[in-house]
């Protein structure tokens, strides 16, 4: 499976970190529904159509996982040098009820999870693992590098995302909504 993944068109993205943009280690590419982006740190992914492969590991994870996803972002961990910093999934075009599901492939890594006033926890991410993470806006995680580690990973995380016309409803049911009318009397 890591050998026909590592085929995958992965591109070092152009993301911006406090407020300066540059290109990490890793590189990523992505595959989705139609009409679908995912914007983070300033790059926005459009994904590839889905695929047979995809499909048939989007469908493996859904049955283990008991959620539906629309969207998978792939990373490419060349070496024990790349990294993903500390952060949180928690976009507004992510559907926060859906847990993000994480395959992991290839060299074992180890990802942090931190939150204010708590002790970090350290989970090792072994080939074939599948790590569900819940409560997103609570919990930064993140891969630091592990110079030791020479061989490459590579990570699926699978998510729900809403399109922009969605995203553009639930605003305007927001801004506008109406408070429910009370009953009406009949003259
Ligand atoms: O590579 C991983 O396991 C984590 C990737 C991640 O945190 C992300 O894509 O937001």
């Amino acid at each position: 499976m890591f050998t026909k993944l590592s085929k995958c068109p992965f591109k070092q993205p152009i993301i911006k970190v406090w407020d300066k943009f540059y290109r990490p280690l890793r590189k990523s590419c992505s595959y989705g529904d139609v009409n679908l982006e995912y914007e983070y740190s300033g790059h926005c992914e459009l994904p590839l159509p889905w695929n047979r492969t995809m499909l048939k590991i989007k469908s493996d994870v859904e049955k283990k996982t008991g959620f539906e996803y629309n969207f998978v972002l792939l990373n490419f961990y060349e070496s024990g040098h790349a990294k993903i910093g500390a952060h949180k999934d928690d976009k507004q075009s992510l559907n926060q009820f859906v847990d993000i599901a994480t395959l992991s492939f290839g060299a074992c890594r180890d990802m942090i999870f931190s939150k204010k006033g708590c002790k970090s926890v350290r989970q090792a991410l072994e080939a074939g693992s599948l790590l569900l993470m819940h409560n997103q806006k609570e919990w930064t995680h993140a891969i630091h590098p592990q110079p030791c580690v020479k061989d490459p990973r590579i990570s699926l995380t699978f998510r729900r995302v809403s399109s922009s016309l969605q995203q553009s409803l639930d605003e305007m049911e927001r801004d506008y909504s109406i408070p429910p009318c009370k009953h009406l009397r009949r003259e």
